[in-house]
């Protein structure tokens, strides 16, 4: 019996003048840690912008052996190798954006934050990594120390949780006129924008603060009713990074990464016992964002 295909690759496709056709695709980088379990770190950073049609590279800084429940181990590259990863992808994609997540030591923190690796990287993210969600420690002694001192000069915004930020702020966080005093202090402190996540606040609503030269912007959702949020706080930062990569406002690239985190949330399916977020149906939720 012939067999009747069902993909259109049978058909012959056009490709006169391809390179005056195709649009180029934007390139897009993020330094992080490995999650085995697939809904963190680099991995969740990679979905996230493949699926808001970014081309995304990525420098290891450790493995972890993990699942949503627990980690098993946590193995970190040598320093030298994550800079030669920096070096490798910088010497050959033009890079519009790039994130930094778990970077786990200070001896890390200082390769990543060598500025002659960067030069022509307009937009940095840091993501100050302290711990997963299900509590687990992902960073040596002083790394925040290292991250504050070393990247956040570097940086264009700075994406802490309210743990993080109080970490960061010496003081502890417990309503939104905290979050707001901290964004603001941490933001003049280094130089950078700050947008502080309010999802660990009690609160039928999720209430995020960013505060960036002088400005102050609050974005309010409801808060979804999700049964597992590993690796939520990646996908923020890594929907952010992506945004910025479209060349959108600060201001508008937050509430964008906030609805794909929301969406990403709300369309979550199981995976066997796991009920991981949803890239690709945020994505398509969000068709209107791409380029
Ligand atoms: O969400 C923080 C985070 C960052 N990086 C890696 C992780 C996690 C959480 O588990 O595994 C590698």
């Amino acid at each position: 019996m012939p067999y009747t295909p069902i993909c259109h690759y049978h058909e012959r496709m056009k490709t006169e003048d391809v390179a005056n056709v195709v649009k180029p695709m934007r390139s897009i980088l993020t330094v992080a840690g490995s999650d085995s379990g697939g809904g963190a770190g680099i991995q969740a950073d990679l979905k996230t912008f493949t699926s808001l049609g970014l081309f995304g590279t990525s420098v290891v800084t450790c493995l972890t052996a993990q699942n949503p429940d627990r980690v098993f181990g946590i193995l970190p590259v040598d320093p030298l190798f994550v800079a030669k990863q920096i070096e490798a992808v910088c010497d050959s994609f033009p890079i519009f954006a790039m994130k930094t997540g778990m970077l786990y030591s200070p001896e890390i923190v200082r390769v990543v934050a060598d500025e002659d690796i960067y030069e022509g990287i307009a937009v940095m993210v840091v993501d100050p990594v302290m711990a997963s969600a299900c509590g687990a420690r992902l960073e040596k002694d002083h790394t925040i120390e290292a991250i504050c001192r070393e990247l956040l000069p570097l940086a264009r915004v700075v994406t802490p949780n309210i743990q993080e930020a109080e970490v960061i702020w010496g003081n502890s966080i417990s309503s939104q006129d905290d979050m707001r005093r901290a964004a603001c202090d941490i933001g003049h402190r280094y130089d950078v924008a700050c947008v502080i996540k309010g999802a660990h606040l009690p609160g039928d609503e999720v209430v995020d603060v960013l505060y960036d030269e002088g400005e102050e912007f609050i974005y309010s959702s409801y808060r979804v009713e999700a049964r597992q949020t590993h690796g939520a706080g990646c996908t923020f930062s890594a929907a952010l990074t992506a945004f910025l990569a479209q060349r959108r406002l600060l201001c508008d690239a937050v509430d964008l990464a906030k609805e794909y985190v929301v969406r990403a949330l709300e369309e979550a399916r199981p995976t066997g016992p796991h009920t991981p977020l949803n890239f690709d149906a945020a994505a398509a939720l969000m068709a209107y964002t791409k380029e």
